[in-house]
């Protein structure tokens, strides 16, 4: 017999029946755990009430059911899809109704138990994360339901477990009054995302427990106090102690902190089970309005992290997570922000071992509610407030044992209200060893520190110089921009900006860039996808790919730069004086932990190397350094010093000779090539002929270069618009990727007005304008040559009115192959005016195709800055000033046309471009437009390249599509 299932409770606004109280997440205990996790019979239907709950009954027959993994989200393994949307919810608002088409999955897992499963104490059964809403049955029983999708939820099942044959059954609802509260921006995906375990509880057990460890920096001494539900014993080997829970003793320690994560390992032993514990001696206070740990201000080198795994979504694996970690500790970054949920609890084990302060912030965003003004926003409802208030006490007590948690954060864009200050009042109460963030509130009411998202670099100056005003709390509290460099597509650009800001101001202490990794889906026919390609009606695209890491974690080029912007050792030297100066940027560790060397370089090749001897300097203390003269008999030509700073040994996370920071410091000058206009132009049959150059005699085009054919080259000023150039829709200010299309710049056309020859040159005049408009640029190409080398001097004068500046100023032309590239410049990787902090200059050697930046949608990417001289397709090409190259395989048009890199085909021709300048990349996909100072103005330019056929061939083989 069978009964219609209830399914009011996905509408309620509680949070749920049948839980136990949150306490402590531990992993490990001598108590005996049983993963549940595995493969799952599995059965989806539309409604949340298509199906009754007889598949909960023992003895119910699933063979006919699909299998899913768990931890997984069925959208990802086959079964519906995923909806991808920014802030809007998808589906009609009117909390905390949700719609009828309600996607549900049936989860039956038949289980033994292990044969040496204790009879004595108790079970619990616990979800570490279940999105949206869950019911649970054990062995027909029903357990409960819950919401809260990032938090763990516990049940006690001792009395109904079996030694055989248990049947758990999990009712998983994707909409239900808890995705009002969850309308975070990303993939709405359900299921049963983190793992589901059986916990033995020993009569006598460990219940709660708060590791209490302080450190008083004035006197060196730890305090430690571990408060328990149940009495016990605590001690800590390690520093001889053995004290009764609950009782303080003070003792000296070494501190925790991100730069030196010294854990002690202990042991909260009670009449049943002893817990592991990983103590970490540390005190985070506000003090003269700033953030301090253990009596120092810190500077936060932070990222927002969503979890990803393109193939898993949000059910990470462990080394997944510590991929993560190392991945950030190896790039200098220490802080992160776990926007917008608690992570997978194991994620903070991994930041108190290697060192990360952590801003945990609690699952809650309410940001759809904006579309109305925030009218019946759930947060300033009081109905409301027990599932706040639930949210908050879930985080907390879970994750209150971390020492890597200095900051809780309430949650993220859920407007203001009573519901947050109920939150902030009850974490303060529980928590007054901690600080407490809310970017939502201008007015700072509930927090400890002044946060913002995105604010462009003249109002942080500001906010540094204590010139913002706001409410009189708020101007006493120290400032973290909790989002900035919106990491989407190329770019973020102004890391550099804003770091300087940081340093120059003390009331700044840092950011957390927005955000770590693209949330782009594996697909078969698409490589990633995102917004849209699963035929969502409502999404907002790529707005979902704007991490530091590509999806399959490969570091972007923004990552590369982040690293560069925020390392902890400063080098710098002008080359004036033969000298170095070395700064130590960490916050506590002094500079033993490093080795530092030098390489004196001519033309990009090292002539020599040696070692610097750096004394340990304390934190925030300089030292300028001599470095060695000059190596006699180095060759003549640009020479520079490069000084880095690498591990001295090996670490938990980067082995000894990791490169932890670098400078370069010039020390000869670039001698810019010279080409005597000694060759005569001659005109024959239908072609001129100049030194090594070959041009069509009717229109001046250069059709090769000895034996290097040549098409299409001419003035180009496109660049395939980036997310930033683009701009978000709701950006007020000017979004150059619309105004360039208005204008016509991406359908330039080139009107021939004179082919001149004369004694020594050959002079091409045109007009570069766009169809309807007045606006132009005169282009003349003036070559000449000595006869070995062909010189191209390019003379643009802007016509009209020009309000905008220019995408990019160069030349662009076709070559007929090309596969290995050479260059002495900047490298190894991309870089643009206001990105470029990570470019070295040297000799770098590369392929077209591993010249492109693969951004998840196709865009402007791969440009090399400073090029003094670049080789490929058996061509030399050296530049007067210096360029910048890129080359690939399709056009700007095919880049610019593209939506997935699987759209990008070789069409045989390598198209590569010289530019002189190229426009910053900024921010504006979210977050503010590249400063002015990176903006390429339409002004009269000249620059010039001289090309040549280069001595080692450069083409290795046929090249294939890209
Ligand atoms: C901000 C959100 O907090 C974050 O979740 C993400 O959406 C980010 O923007 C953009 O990628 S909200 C912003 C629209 C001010």
């Amino acid at each position: 017999m069978s009964f219609r299932t209830s399914t009011q409770y996905v509408e309620d606004v509680s949070p749920g029946s049948g839980a136990l109280p949150p306490r402590a997440w531990y992993a490990s205990s001598d108590a005996k755990a049983l993963c549940l996790g595995g493969s799952w019979r599995f059965r989806l239907s539309d409604t949340a009430d298509a199906e009754d709950d007889s598949f909960a009954a023992p003895g119910y027959d699933a063979g006919g059911w699909a299998q899913v993994s768990v931890p997984g989200h069925w959208v990802l393994q086959g079964h519906g899809s995923p909806v991808y949307t920014n802030h809007l919810y998808p589906f009609p608002v009117d909390p905390p109704r949700v719609p009828t088409e309600n996607p549900t999955g049936d989860h039956l897992r038949l289980f033994d138990l292990p044969g040496d499963w204790p009879e004595d104490g108790g079970t619990v059964l616990r979800f570490d994360g279940v999105e949206s809403c869950a019911r649970v049955w054990l062995n027909g029983t029903d357990l409960g339901e819950f919401k809260g999708s990032r938090l763990p939820h516990e049940f006690a099942v001792g009395h109904l477990l079996k030694p055989g044959g248990n049947v758990l059954a999990v009712r998983v609802h994707q909409w239900s009054a808890g995705s009002y509260l969850e309308d975070q921006d990303q993939w709405w995906l359900p299921g049963i995302f983190r793992d589901v375990t059986l916990l033995h509880r020993p009569a006598g057990g460990v219940l709660d427990f708060f590791v209490h460890a302080s450190y008083d920096h004035t006197t060196g001494a730890g305090t430690l106090r571990v408060d328990s539900d149940v009495d016990g014993r605590v001690t800590v080997p390690d520093l001889g102690i053995d004290v009764a829970a609950g009782e303080p003793v003070t003792v000296p320690v070494e501190p925790w902190s991100a730069e030196t994560p010294r854990l002690y390992d202990g042991v909260l032993a009670t009449g049943g089970e002893r817990v592991p514990l990983r103590i970490g001696f540390r005190t985070v206070a506000l003090s003269d309005g700033l953030i301090r740990v253990n009596g120092r201000p810190v500077l936060f080198k932070g990222v927002n992290r969503h979890e990803w795994h393109p193939e898993r979504g949000r059910a990470l694996d462990l080394a997944t997570m510590r991929e993560d970690v190392l991945l950030m500790k190896r790039h200098n970054i220490n802080a992160v922000r776990t926007s917008h949920y608690p992570p997978h609890p194991a994620f903070l084990g991994l930041c108190d071992e290697l060192g990360l302060w952590v801003i945990d912030e609690c699952d809650l965003e309410t940001h759809g509610f904006t579309e109305q003004g925030w009218r019946d926003n759930p947060v300033d409802d009081d109905r409301w407030t027990p599932a706040l208030l639930d949210r908050a006490a879930r985080m907390v007590e879970r994750d209150k044992n971390h020492p890597s948690v200095v900051i809780w954060s309430l949650g993220n864009e859920a407007g203001t209200g009573r519901g947050l200050t109920a939150m902030a009042e009850w974490i303060h109460g529980r928590d007054p060893s901690r600080l407490l963030h809310y970017e939502g509130d201008p007015g700072c009411r509930d927090t400890d520190v002044y946060s913002r998202m995105y604010a462009d670099h003249a109002e942080v100056e500001r906010i540094g110089r204590r010139l913002d005003g706001g409410t009189h709390k708020r101007r006493q509290l120290p400032f973290v921009l909790c989002e900035f460099g919106h990491a989407m597509g190329n770019g973020p650009g102004g890391l550099a900006d804003y770091q300087q800001l940081f340093e120059a101001h003390e009331r700044l202490q840092g950011g957390f860039v927005w955000e770590w990794i693209d949330h782009g889906i594996a697909h078969p026919e698409l490589g990633y996808a995102y917004g849209g390609d699963f035929g969502e009606e409502l999404h907002d695209g790529n707005f979902v790919c704007d991490g530091l890491l590509f999806p399959d974690r490969r570091p972007s080029p923004g990552l590369t730069e982040y690293k560069k912007v925020i390392e902890p050792v400063g080098i710098s030297g002008d080359g004036t004086d033969g000298t170095v100066r070395v700064t130590n940027k960490y916050d506590f560790a002094d500079l033993s932990a490093l080795a530092f060397s030098w390489t004196y370089e001519v033309e990009g090749e090292v002539v020599d190397s040696g070692t610097l001897t750096v004394p340990a300097l304390a934190p925030g203390a300089s030292a300028d350094l001599g470095l060695p003269e000059p190596p006699p008999g180095a060759p003549a030509g640009e020479a520079l010093w490069t000084v880095r700073a690498v591990l001295a040994a090996d670490t938990p996370w980067a082995p000894k000779d990791h490169v932890v920071a670098w400078g370069q410091i010039p020390a000869a000058q670039r001698r810019t090539p010279y080409v005597a206009a000694a060759a005569r132009p001659v005109a024959r049959d239908g072609v001129i002929t100049l030194g090594p150059g070959v041009f069509d005699a009717r229109t001046g085009a250069l059709r090769a270069v000895g034996d290097v054919g040549v098409c299409g080259l001419r003035l180009d000023v496109w660049r395939a618009t980036t997310d930033n150039d683009d701009g978000a829709a709701w950006q007020s200010g000017l979004r150059y990727g619309l105004l360039w299309r208005k204008l016509g710049l991406h359908r330039m056309r080139h009107r021939l007005d004179a082919v001149e020859v004369s004694e020594d040159a050959l002079t091409v005049r045109t007009r570069v304008a766009p169809a309807a408009r007045e606006t132009a640029l005169s282009a003349v190409y003036r070559w000449t040559s000595d006869g070995d080398r062909l010189r191209l001097a390019v003379a643009t004068v802007p016509e009209g009115d020009w309000t905008v500046p220019l995408p990019r100023l160069g030349i662009r032309f076709g070559l007929p192959a090309a596969d290995r590239v050479e260059w002495f410049g900047g490298g190894p990787g991309e870089a643009y005016p206001d990105t470029k902090a990570a470019s070295a200059v040297g000799r770098w050697r590369s392929t077209v195709e591993d010249m492109q930046t693969p951004y998840v949608r196709p865009q402007e990417n791969g440009a090399r800055i400073e090029v003094r001289w670049a080789e490929l397709g058996g061509l030399r090409v050296e530049g007067d000033p210096a360029f910048w190259l890129t080359a690939r395989r399709w056009t700007t048009e095919q880049l610019d046309a593209a939506t997935h890199r699987t759209d990008l085909l070789s069409g045989g021709t390598v198209w590569v471009n010289l530019d002189h300048g190229q426009h910053g990349i900024g921010s504006q996909s979210c977050g503010p437009a590249p400063l002015p100072r990176y903006h390429l103005k339409a002004e009269p330019a000249e620059f010039s390249f001289v090309f040549s056929v280069s001595a080692t061939p450069t083409v290795s083989a046929t090249p294939n599509a890209g």
